[in-house]
């Protein structure tokens, strides 16, 4: 997936230290490399960021020798990126399941996002990942304005044998959700997940109403759920969502596809809050715990050798 985004960042380490840049020529490859971070959907204003912080680092700096340039400039970029993708302390939905249980109360998670991002598919994931860990799942159809929303979610509940929460078609999702936790709180079920109608960030009515199912369930956690393959956009709902609702994290969806991977820099960046998971397919395992350091290694990996 950041095959693209990592020659970018290469290849300006490349340059920067064979060439020793400074002055214009620095500043050309640094607008270069900016462009380069944007057509990758690296935000601008982020791109920016990005650049100032190389900038600053650089200045009135000397450093001999071509590997340490090489680690030198690797490390700034590593520290920046880490920064924006882990803007607090990691969020781990086990740790936080299990602190639930142990005060017996359900942790109650609402997915949101616009239609066809990859919410229900990603809620049967979680629900897997969540029952594999040992806690029980309930899940709420909050969706109940898409035709056929009810019947696609049922279909996973009774593949992973766990409850599904429903009213009618047509009816206040809000109250799903808080029948669901109910349940949840009755039974002594884990952890809710909640389903919601896709909506688009320019719907003030939908918007507002997302925003009462987070409030009238109690909400542990809101998670957005954004498609990879839409770049700029997502980045761009991410951040009217959460104009609406306090999201406490982003899962990426579709990241199996040629995608460019700088959305994930870009939606941690706009919401403050770390991308927990990538969707990497269809089937109930394709959901990796995306994990900053990692990602890191991956993208920006240190020269070889001691530094
Ligand atoms: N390749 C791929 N497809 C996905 C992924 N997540 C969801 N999808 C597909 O995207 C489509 C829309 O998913 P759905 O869960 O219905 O989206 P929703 O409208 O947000 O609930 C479906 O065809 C899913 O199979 C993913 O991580 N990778
Ligand atoms: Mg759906």
């Amino acid at each position: 997936m950041f095959e693209k985004l990592k020659r970018v960042f290469g290849s300006l380490v490349e340059k920067v230290s064979t060439q020793e840049l400074s002055g214009a020529k620095l500043e050309e490859a640094l607008e270069e490399f900016k462009l380069r971070l944007v057509e990758n959907d690296v935000a601008f204003n982020v791109a920016e960021e990005i650049v100032e912080k190389v900038k600053n680092s650089l200045e009135g700096v000397k450093i001999g020798k071509f590997e340490d340039r090489k680690r030198f400039l690797t490390g700034v970029l590593r520290e920046t990126l880490l920064k924006i993708l882990q803007p607090e302390k990691p969020v781990n939905l086990l740790e936080l399941a299990e602190a639930k249980r142990r005060e017996r109360k359900p942790l109650t998670i609402v997915f949101v996002g616009i239609n066809g991002t990859g919410k229900t598919t990603t809620i049967a994931k979680l629900a897997k990942f969540f029952l594999n860990h040992g806690f029980s799942v309930v899940l709420a159809c909050s969706d109940t304005y898409r035709a056929g929303a009810i019947e696609q979610l049922e279909t996973h509940a009774k593949r992973l044998g766990v409850k599904m929460v429903k009213h009618e078609y047509g009816s206040d999702p809000a109250a799903v959700a808080y029948d669901a936790v109910a349940h949840a709180e009755a039974k002594g079920i884990n952890v809710v997940l909640v389903d919601t109608a896709g909506r688009m960030e320019t719907n003030r009515n939908l918007m507002e109403e997302m925003a009462k199912i987070v409030r009238v369930s109690q909400a542990d956690l809101v998670l957005f759920v954004g498609d990879a393959l839409t770049g700029n956009d997502a980045v761009a709902q991410a951040e009217e969502f959460s104009r609406y609702v306090r999201l406490d994290g982003s899962i990426l969806t579709k990241a199996d596809a040629d995608v460019k991977g700088g959305a994930a820099i870009s939606i941690a960046y706009v919401t403050g809050k770390p991308v927990l998971f990538l969707g990497v397919g269809q089937n109930y395992e394709d959901l990796e715990p995306f994990n900053p350091e990692a990602f890191l290694d991956r993208l920006l990996p240190l020269p070889e050798g001691k530094g």
